[in-house]
């Protein structure tokens, strides 16, 4: 299924007289009070996000799965549903590889597809937390930590054939994620294990083409229990200023113990030139990958106003991959992916109205309540016919869920390519 644009203008017809009502008064607003507002939404317009490949089918939990039908079964009609989102959305214009989940058949058709869609390939994902089929090693004792030397190869091969894949395709940048670690006290010696990997990182980044980067990942439990190598955005950045200036650390927002400042995570590695990815989704105890601002959308915001910070003011750290990472157990993925995609926007364009010459002044003066009250000023300003428009201006919907059901986007699916696909993937 292709969305045209007609289809869209038809969707977006009945809502277009209360939208420029909205956005008219919103306008109004923001200039009184010295905001650009044409350049906040061209900063919206510009913000994409990737949709990562196995985020396109329903999720799970180790106690089962429940399908949402008509699910992509193969990478053409992954990258499919990507454009669906796209063209509603007009903010996912990129989709992030997991390697070996998605090795493209066909190169040249693959990258065809994508670029009638609109879709570039971002950052690709290396896969060593689980047992290929016939593969010679096993990882269930680690990669590229592992005791064993032949094991740690298979894994650094592993990775340099995914940057090898990533580049057929366009591709800059590879994300390294390590389920390696130990569930009990003892299991590991926890320096050898990091002596290990960061040896195994550098081979890694030897076969990095030279405008790429390596973007290291960290979390702090799970599928281990006890411990992970890479624990923690300390670990990580040691990591990546082992390896070079090509490597860089990668949050992701549910890799954090409960109620830890992510925001100063953030502010701290863009000061450094260090942040180079983000993963975004929501949780409430851990790593729970829920939808984006479903949970806590003004830490959201918060973590957004140091992004733009650093955006604004750090011209050492390199632009960001920015990907979705969530599951969907319970929603249909392409819904929960819009309404993600929506939260994030949200959060960015909030962040963007704050009011950062005067908020300098008020932390001059140590003046708190200030401080806080244009923080909250921004955060509680209803932005959402600011994302409407810049949907609009681009061809997308003004309501991208409502668009979406109005089209039977599922139903549709589901007649041609039937009920009980399965995507690849977790
Ligand atoms: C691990 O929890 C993670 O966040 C990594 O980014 C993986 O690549 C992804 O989830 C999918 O397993
Ligand atoms: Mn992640």
């Amino acid at each position: 299924m292709k969305i045209e644009q007609h289809h869209i203008q038809d969707a977006n017809k009945k809502a277009l007289k209360s939208h420029q009502e909205h956005i008219d008064f919103l306008t109004n607003s923001l200039t009184n009070k010295g905001v650009n507002v044409e350049a906040v939404i061209k900063k919206i317009q510009d913000f994409q996000v990737a949709i990562p490949s196995w985020a396109l089918g329903a999720g799970g939990t180790r106690f089962g799965r429940f399908s949402f039908y008509g699910e992509p079964s193969s990478l053409e009609q992954k990258i499919q549903d990507v454009g669906l989102i796209h063209s509603l959305t007009q903010t996912a214009g990129a989709v992030s590889l997991h390697i070996p989940w998605d090795i493209p058949q066909d190169y040249k058709a693959v990258k065809e597809l994508a670029s009638g869609l609109n879709i570039k390939f971002d950052a690709v994902n290396s896969n060593t937390f689980q047992d290929q089929k016939n593969a010679q090693e096993s990882y269930k004792y680690g990669s590229l930590s592992n005791t064993n030397e032949a094991v740690r190869q298979q894994a650094i091969q592993h990775n340099l054939d995914v940057i090898n894949i990533g580049n057929q395709l366009g591709s800059k940048s590879l994300t390294v994620w390590l389920a390696d670690g130990s569930c009990f006290p003892g299991q590991n010696n926890f320096q050898t294990a990091l002596q290990h990997t960061e040896n195994s990182l550098k081979a890694i980044y030897k076969g990095l083409p030279s405008d790429w980067s390596m973007l290291i990942e960290y979390k702090p439990y799970e599928p281990n229990f006890y411990s992970t190598v890479i624990q923690d955005w300390g670990t990580s950045f040691m990591l990546a200023n082992a390896c070079g200036e090509k490597a860089f650390s990668l949050v992701d927002l549910g890799h954090h113990l409960p109620n830890s400042n992510i925001e100063q995570i953030v502010s701290i590695l863009m000061l450094k030139g260090k942040l180079g990815g983000f993963h975004f989704n929501d949780s409430k105890y851990g790593d729970d990958d829920l939808t984006v601002g479903s949970i806590k959308p003004y830490a959201l915001f918060l973590i957004f106003n140091e992004l733009v910070y650093g955006m604004q003011n750090n011209p050492q750290n390199p632009d960001l991959a920015w990907m979705i990472d969530a599951s969907h157990n319970v929603k249909d993925p392409l819904e929960d992916l819009i309404q993600s995609l929506e939260a994030i926007q949200e959060a960015y364009a909030k962040a963007l109205l704050v009011d950062q010459k005067a908020l300098k002044t008020a932390q001059l003066e140590n003046d708190v309540v200030t401080c806080q009250e244009l923080l909250q000023d921004a955060y509680r300003t209803d932005v959402r016919p600011l994302l409407a428009q810049a949907r609009l201006d681009k061809g997308g919907a003004l309501s991208p869920i409502q668009a979406y059901r109005a089209l039977d986007v599922r139903n549709q699916l589901i007649k041609e390519r039937g009920k009980n696909t399965v995507a690849t993937g977790l």
